[in-house]
């Protein structure tokens, strides 16, 4: 009797073992910060940068960076101009697409207006949401511009800019209907995700 139990245990803890050792070993998801970042990107995350970056249409020579910076309430836009005529007054606007396969910008759409507003300069409440205004070259023909906006958010619920296109155009911004009479389009750029 006693023996027979003795024997029981004894093969009760083999088999454990057995089952035990079989067992895969645990893995452990390798770090890939990459990866990560990509993720959070495509979930929407809210976005504290953004930028776009200039380059001449056909027959112009402009080029620029235009940075885009996400606090609580606004975004703050931060333009950076050359190869401007001095002095010269542009208008520039967030336009619908980002899409530079149209030599003359033309791809980039009508300006970005999700609220189905009137166009209007960024003194007025109602305009388009990618209405930025003017900025204007200085002697040397370089524009520097600093304009606070809360009517848009880089990949935000309110207005998101990301992947739209940004348009510098020939002439002024004069509030105009239905665009500004701004004339054509000098240079364009996509608003992209950017590092900080
Ligand atoms: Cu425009
Ligand atoms: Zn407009």
């Amino acid at each position: 009797m006693l023996r027979k139990k003795w024997v029981f245990w004894f093969c009760a803890a083999i088999a454990l073992l057995i089952v035990a050792s079989c067992s895969p070993p645990k893995q452990t998801p390798s770090p890939s910060p990459n990866n990560t970042q990509l993720k959070s990107v495509a979930a929407s995350t809210p976005l504290t940068t953004a930028v776009a970056i200039l380059t001449p249409t056909e027959g112009n020579q402009v080029t620029g960076r235009v940075k885009f910076t996400q606090s609580e309430n606004s975004v703050m836009i931060t333009a950076k101009i050359q190869g401007l005529q001095p002095g010269a007054v542009h208008g520039w606007h967030i336009h619908e697409f980002g899409d530079l396969s149209s030599l003359d910008g033309k791809a980039m759409g009508g300006h970005y207006n999700p609220d189905s507003r009137v166009h209007g300069l960024p003194n007025s409440p109602k305009r388009h949401a990618g209405d930025l205004g003017n900025l204007k070259a200085d002697s040397l023909g370089e524009a520097i511009k600093e304009l606070r906006v809360d009517n848009i958010t880089i990949n935000g619920s309110k207005n998101p800019i990301l992947g739209r296109g940004l348009i510098l155009h020939a002439e002024s911004d004069d509030g105009g209907q239905p665009t500004g009479n701004a004339g054509s389009r000098i240079a364009q750029g996509v608003i992209g995700v950017t590092k900080a």
